[in-house]
């Protein structure tokens, strides 16, 4: 049996300006430290990694504070037009774009770059313990990594003023392609716009009822239900429970297992139509050096299953026969 080429792209996206703690920028380099991708080239001989390194950007001083409530707003901008523009070319040029972050803002750009690379056929997957649905008039901290799925619905447009620098940004995927996972700390009102719109949304009960596996179909059937496309998994660490993934910046207990973490993304790896994944919000300045360990292989693990690594084991490379002799 012949395996098909799995062509990678890695992007690292080091910013920390979405969220009030320092260290999440280093999320990238924590990974890649750890080895991720080599590991990613074990998976199997077909594999085709390419590391695109790290998102640079330089603010912009005409856009200095203009929103209110959107804490640091002239850095998100730019960081997340460059990071959308790096995530299209990456998927233009055939590959599946793994994106390190960084926090939860820059889910923003890359799900743009991904509706800008496949002409927005594109099913949006959350795996978060939070909803990140705030707009600046909701969102009681003014932090905007509690906001990107906001800026991207096109139902939800409307709320949101004018915001200067981001006219690239198009709010075109619509929230019927959006489905949640994991969820266990919603505020009030990112509870009423998922009930007011009806948004596809499995908090930890659901999964508890239902089990990971049946959350999957039942997600798929509402965001892809002629799985024809285009998957955008962005997997926010802290969907982990706090015991797996305890460096992060708003962790919370009672959430996914590891295992149930991993049979996410193996499940997705199944449909051969991942076409971009971010990883985000580990953040190696909290906890103890054995908790960023955690965290980071942790991470790496939900990666590797996005990518094919099978907890079987790897097949033999070209022969059946056993070495007994
Ligand atoms: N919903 C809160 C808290 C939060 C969102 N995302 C994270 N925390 N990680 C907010 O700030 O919008
Ligand atoms: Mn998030
Ligand atoms: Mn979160």
């Amino acid at each position: 049996r012949h395996r098909s080429t799995v062509k990678i792209g890695v992007l690292g996206v080091p910013f920390d300006k979405g969220q009030p703690r320092v260290g999440v920028g280093n999320g990238p380099k924590f990974i890649r430290e750890a080895g991720l991708i080599n590991r990613l080239r074990e998976i199997h001989e077909n594999i085709d990694v390419k590391d695109y390194g790290d998102v640079q950007y330089t603010i912009d001083n005409k856009i200095s504070d203009a929103i209110p409530n959107m804490k640091d707003y002239e850095h998100m901008v730019p960081c997340a037009e460059r990071t959308s523009k790096s995530v299209a070319d990456i998927i233009r040029s055939g590959r599946i774009c793994l994106t390190l972050g960084g926090d939860h803002s820059i889910g923003v750009a890359t799900v743009d770059g991904h509706i800008q690379a496949k002409s927005e056929n594109i099913a949006l997957l959350w795996i978060d313990a939070h909803a990140d649905l705030n707009t600046n008039k909701t969102s009681s901290t003014g932090n905007t990594h509690g906001m990107p799925v906001a800026l991207l619905a096109k139902e939800l447009s409307d709320y949101w003023p004018y915001l200067p620098g981001m006219d690239w940004q198009k709010p075109v995927i619509s929230i019927r392609n959006v489905a949640y996972i994991g969820l266990r700390s919603v505020d009030s009102f990112e509870r009423l716009i998922i009930e007011k719109l009806g948004i596809t949304a499995f908090g930890m009960e659901d999964i508890e009822r239902y089990g990971i596996d049946t959350i999957l179909s039942m997600a798929l059937d509402k965001v892809d239900p002629e799985r024809n496309k285009s998957i955008h998994v962005s997997y926010d660490i802290d969907s982990l429970d706090a015991l797996e993934a305890p460096s992060t910046g708003t962790s919370v207990r009672g959430g996914l297992t590891l295992r149930e973490g991993i049979y996410i993304m193996e499940s997705i790896h199944r449909t051969g139509r991942l076409g971009a994944m971010d990883l985000v919000e580990v953040n190696p300045s909290i906890g103890t050096e054995r908790d960023v360990r955690t965290t980071v292989e942790a991470a790496i693990h939900v990666i590797l299953a996005a990518f094919g690594h099978s907890r079987r084991g790897l097949r033999p490379k070209d022969s059946h026969e056993l070495p007994l002799q």
